[in-house]
């Protein structure tokens, strides 16, 4: 549909919908940067969505039971703050909107979940929206199975454009939802043939249609700028039990110079083009101003769920009390009580019994005690379930026929379970942890990051953490991976000694609510090092004194994981000989970063030498060994730096030079 028949048309909806528009380019040319084209071309199919269908009161935009919205194509934020603006949802003002990608203002260059109501993730880098919105679905239909459909029964809507159908995380995420049939899933393709470089056809002929008709989507066709065709799709894809993709073919940058041309992707700022655009729309209004009759109207938009919301608060008030307490604690992130008195009390049973035994199979005793408290959890393996040890007896599999089941099988797709698991914790009411090698961490690489940037409480649970991991060689065996994650702000990086440290690990991931946690966990069994039951969680503290030197203090080895019992034969060595030695378990350093000067200077008192042990590379240790606490004397650090070898792991330890051989030696060579 071209401007003029619109105009005539649908008069109303169309100056609506321009009110977007010129937002959008109101917007863009105050901040001279920013995306104007997406939010021109979409601001149809959004109007319709938001009029007509989208489940929501702008006045409580926190209601558990709203449809969710997510802007994949990031790049196009003035479409979303457009329209909470003009839907009355608070925090969004005009002056943020004035603002627009200023320090301080909520309306960043890519919408920023926590910055305002209404923004429900963040995105920016393509294909995530999308991957994210796969999580939320499946949090929705878990929880709807749950409560029942009386007070959880919402759609999951997405925008996507060309660049998140090309990323490869959006093949994972359409056929994991097609595969889960998450029928209320729907999709709009922003379908305008325009990426940054050009026309698609550059570099794309991918039938975008019928691969996802091909991983069991229902798909449809429609002319994205028709509101009635536009809600036709809709209501058909709602009524649909897959997940819909609804192909919009839209003009980006409609009614300007730059329509359907890659310029129109970037920023309009010209004075002259702008102008010209709106003349083309009828648009006589000065910049940002909303003429009282069209504002008003969105402010309905905005109000036209508000009785819905108090019908479900009504029914919410009905439910059994006990029900609704967990779908609130849950819903607040809360864990339950009895969660820290199960772990203590597992814990005591560890150090008594003191089992040799890898941390990953320490993991699924944890999960083991975890998983029947804490009844949120969603867990899941990309296609290593026996292997991350993630699943506990009567999880049951979350799958067309059981939504109530806690198990996902994610497939060999991690990127995309990283992206779900974003989605289900930005949804809440879940918990969702999730394992792979700790290798492939670099697969899931960009979602680790968002839950970090994000600060979503996800877990990853990442066995396989060293070259002690053996046969399977350099290819499967992190070396840089633990620096990687540990450079990444607001992200808990854990590396367990034993099985007391693991569930220690575990009840701080769950007890978090703004960090995402990533559990380095063993391959090769390790000796119970915890041996002494302490109540209180050592690993909260990040770095602790596990023995303590008998002999004068002249040296201090930090350690990590399996690398700690290496670093308490080596003090073995070292006492045998007079040399007094302290050994301290590190097993999660953000948070002994986090602890007051004063215990970092206890754990790491000056005057010792300082020797570090880890089976990965060095990069960060020197914040350690030299940087942290007293002055130490002098410092080493022994572990990797170059890949792996196949071969049997106390092969590869004794060849790497990773023994507590070595450790004694470069003490003595210190001293
Ligand atoms: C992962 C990632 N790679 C690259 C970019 C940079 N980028 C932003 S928008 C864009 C093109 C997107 O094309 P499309 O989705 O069709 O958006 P449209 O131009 O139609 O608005 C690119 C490459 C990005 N944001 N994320
Ligand atoms: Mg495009």
């Amino acid at each position: 549909m071209d401007i003029a028949s619109l105009k005539s048309q649908h008069p109303d909806h169309w100056m609506r919908a321009a009110a977007i528009r010129t937002l959008t380019l109101d917007a863009v040319a105050a901040a001279n940067s920013g995306h104007s084209g997406m939010p021109m071309g979409m601001a149809d199919v959004a109007t319709v969505l938001f009029s007509r269908h989208l489940k929501f009161d702008a006045a409580n935009p926190g209601w558990i039971d709203r449809d969710r919205f997510i802007l994949s194509a990031g790049h196009g934020s003035m479409l979303l703050y457009s329209l909470l603006y003009l839907t009355g949802t608070p925090g969004m003002t005009l002056d943020e909107i004035r603002n627009f990608r200023q320090l301080g203002a909520v309306t960043a260059g890519h919408p920023e979940v926590g910055h305002a109501p209404g923004i429900e993730t963040t995105t920016g880098p393509l294909g995530q929206g999308l991957a994210n919105s796969v999580g939320f679905a499946i949090a929705e239909e878990s929880l709807r199975a749950r409560y029942g459909a009386r007070v959880i029964d919402h759609h999951t809507y997405v925008i996507a454009g060309d660049g998140c159908l090309m990323e490869g995380v959006s093949q994972e995420a359409l056929a994991l939802a097609g595969h889960l049939k998450l029928g209320k899933l729907i999709v709009f393709f922003d379908n305008n043939n325009i990426t940054i470089d050009g026309p698609v056809s550059l570099s794309d002929s991918t039938d975008q249609k019928r691969r996802f008709a091909a991983s069991g989507w229902h798909v449809q066709d429609v002319d994205g700028h028709d509101p009635a065709a536009i809600d036709a799709a809709i209501a058909a894809a709602k009524a649909s039990r897959k997940p819909s993709m609804i192909a919009c073919k839209t003009h980006i940058a409609l009614g300007s110079a730059a329509q359907d041309t890659s310029k129109g992707h970037g920023a309009l700022t010209s004075p002259e083009l702008i102008a010209d655009t709106k003349a083309a729309y009828g648009w006589p209004h000065a910049a940002f101003d909303i003429p009282a009759d069209i504002k008003s109207w969105w402010e309905g938009v905005g109000s036209r769920g508000a009785a819905e919301r108090a019908a479900w608060e009504g029914r919410l008030a009905a439910m059994p009390a006990s029900k609704r307490a967990t779908l609130e604690r849950t819903m607040a992130g809360e864990a339950p009580k009895r969660l820290a008195r199960a772990i203590a009390a597992h814990k005591q049973t560890l150090s008594e019994t003191a089992p040799k035994m890898a941390t990953r199979k320490a993991s699924e005793m944890a999960l083991g005690v975890i998983n029947p408290i804490m009844t949120e959890t969603l867990g899941g393996s990309a296609d290593l379930t026996g292997s991350n040890n993630t699943l506990t007896p009567d999880m049951g599999t979350f799958d067309t026929s059981n939504r109530k089941g806690r198990y996902l099988y994610f497939g060999v797709r991690e990127h995309g379970m990283a992206a779900a698991m974003n989605g289900m914790a930005l949804h809440g009411g879940v918990r969702p942890y999730g394992g792979t090698f700790f290798c492939f961490a670099d697969y899931a690489r960009p979602a680790m990051r968002l839950s970090a940037l994000m600060g979503v409480p996800v877990t990853y649970v990442m066995t396989h953490d060293s070259i002690g991991l053996g046969e399977d060689g350099p290819t499967h065996q992190p070396v840089e991976q633990l620096a990687m994650m540990r450079a990444t702000p607001n992200a808990n990086v854990f590396r367990p000694a034993d099985a007391v440290e693991t569930a220690e690990a575990w009840e701080l991931a769950l007890t978090s609510n703004k960090t995402p946690s990533v559990i380095a966990l063993s391959r090769q069994g390790l000796p119970t090092v915890r041996t002494e039951h302490k109540k209180r969680n050592l690993t909260a503290q990040g770095a602790y004194v596990l023995q303590e030197a008998t002999a004068r203090r002249s040296a201090i080895i930090m350690a990590t994981g399996s690398e700690v019992q290496v670093a308490l034969a080596a003090r073995d060595m070292l006492e045998a000989e007079g040399v007094g030695t302290r050994v301290v378990s590190m097993p999660c350093w953000e948070l002994f970063a986090q602890q007051d000067e004063s215990y970092r200077r206890r754990v790491l008192p000056g005057g010792a030498v300082r020797v570090a042990v880890e089976a990965g590379v060095a990069t960060g240790w020197d914040r350690w060994l030299c940087g942290e606490g007293g002055r130490a004397a002098k410092s080493a650090f022994v572990g990797m730096d170059s890949f792996g070898a196949s071969a049997p792991a106390g092969t590869l330890f004794e060849h790497f030079g990773i023994t507590a051989d070595a450790v004694a030696q470069r003490v003595r060579d210190l001293l």
